[in-house]
């Protein structure tokens, strides 16, 4: 193991711990995932953080959620990440100089990079309205956030579904938040490597982070291919079919774009407007997710790498992240449950679910995505678990997910064998789901 496990701490001095990590990665007007690792707002974090400071601080949950979204671009685009103009360049790679981005002000040269990431934050929005005491300042605070995060929703249905099949592809393996999971290799393997990429930059990543824990060069300097191609062509979406080294269909960021459409059919309700669009869009893109990513020979969900139109073989845990959609037909959440109860996944088990099949001859219980416990997943498989009615999981994976970081510490990923906690320390997105899941 990489850490020896320690002791168990309570429940309270747990919740103690994940509010000092919270108010210690506070940052003027937004939470850093970690301090020395991750410097700036990141936007999926930035959603899952905010579900955490609905139950310590609502006014800053609200606040980081608008200070992401004052970087929205104009048509409609939330930047993966928002720069802090404060940190330097050489803090995080790859920072403002290498994405070039025209940003939210349309000028080059704006602090944002020009990729998205999953679209968790109408989920999060309703989060923490049901839980704001003050219900005419959250309700003033979703009047703001509604049209943005409708917006959010158009630009991915509209320019983004590159496939023409009603779903969203992503165009970059850091757009899906599970950067070097197996699910991308056959379609990252088209991606020719070029390692002087990063001799021309130096990663900031493995001065920081165990380099054995991170993505290897080769992913690296892949992504910076793919991101070049993608900032070269202007950040436009027209034509990416033709010209375009990476676009694929992930069931995870395809799920949570189905089920932001929930969440926005609920925030529409609450603020007076017609929740029937979104919930039409949900069940189309339910419908299509179910159809086109559904694998019956291992009854899960494949990410489909849309160049050659060929499913991933990999067993990986984004393709258990539809269970989130209440209206996944029952057939397929049986077939779910199956997946994550088998000795691939080990639901019901001691530990969480793991990034990536454990019986895989690949799995690599110290990589990033490739086989790690990651809490934020796990918290929506929760959420997903007890939709369905499965209370009995739900709760057995809430066990073991507090039991990890009781143990742990409030860390980015832990190993799926030991427990151990690995990756950043002080992690938010760990800290802020735990305060939910005590909550
Ligand atoms: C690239 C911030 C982010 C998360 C991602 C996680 C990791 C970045 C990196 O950190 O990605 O976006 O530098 O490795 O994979 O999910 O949002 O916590």
């Amino acid at each position: 193991p990489a850490h020896a496990a320690g002791a168990v701490i309570s429940e309270d001095d747990l919740r103690q711990q994940a509010v000092d990590v919270l108010d210690a990665n506070w940052q003027r007007d937004h939470t850093v995932p970690s301090r020395a690792l991750y410097p700036h707002q990141w936007s999926w974090d930035a959603a899952f953080i905010a579900v955490g400071l609905a139950h310590h601080r609502p006014e800053r949950a609200w606040r980081d959620l608008r200070s992401l979204f004052a970087a929205q671009w104009h048509d409609g685009r939330v930047p993966h990440i928002v720069f802090d103009p404060d940190v330097s360049e050489r803090d995080y790679f790859p920072g403002p100089a290498f994405w070039d981005a025209p940003g939210s002000s349309g000028r080059p040269g704006g602090l944002t990079t020009g990729i998205v990431q999953p679209p968790v934050h109408a989920v999060a929005a309703r989060e923490i309205y049901l839980r704001c005491p003050d219900r005419d300042a959250a309700r003033l605070e979703l009047e703001w956030l509604y049209p943005r995060l409708v917006k959010q929703q158009a630009y991915l249905v509209e320019r983004r579904d590159v496939g023409g099949d009603g779903l969203v592809s992503i165009v970059h393996p850091w757009e899906s938040g599970l950067d070097n999971s197996p699910a991308w290799d056959n379609a990252l393997a088209a991606v020719p490597v070029d390692l002087s990429l990063l001799r021309s930059h130096r990663r900031q990543d493995t001065q920081v982070s165990v380099h054995s824990h991170r993505p290897t060069d080769t992913d690296y300097a892949r992504y910076i291919a793919i991101a070049t191609a993608y900032r070269d062509g202007g950040y436009r979406d027209e034509e990416l079919r033709e010209r375009h080294p990476f676009l694929v269909e992930c069931p995870s960021f395809n799920a949570i774009l189905a089920a932001a459409e929930l969440a926005l059919a609920d925030i529409a309700e609450a603020i007076g407007a017609d929740p029937a669009p979104h919930r039409d869009r949900a069940e189309q893109v339910t419908k299509a997710l179910a159809e086109r990513l559904f694998d019956p020979s291992t009854g899960m969900f494949h990410a489909r790498d849309v160049r050659t139109g060929q499913l991933s073989p990999a067993r990986c845990v984004n393709g258990l992240v539809p269970l989130i959609l209440p209206g996944l037909p029952e057939a397929r959440v049986r077939s779910l449950l199956s997946v994550a109860g088998s000795p691939a996944f080990g639901l019901g088990g001691e530990l969480p679910l793991p990034s990536y099949d454990r019986t895989a001859p690949d799995f690599d219980r110290l990589r990033y995505w490739r086989g790690p416990v990651w809490i934020n997943v796990n918290w929506m498989l929760w959420r997903g678990l007890s939709a369905h009615g499965h209370a009995r999981e739900a709760a057995d994976l809430r066990t073991a997910m507090l039991t990890v970081i009781r143990r742990g510490g409030c860390h980015e990923y832990f190993d799926p064998v030991s427990g151990a906690g690995i990756g950043a320390g002080s992690f938010s997105w760990t800290a802020a789901l735990a305060l939910d899941l005590l909550a």
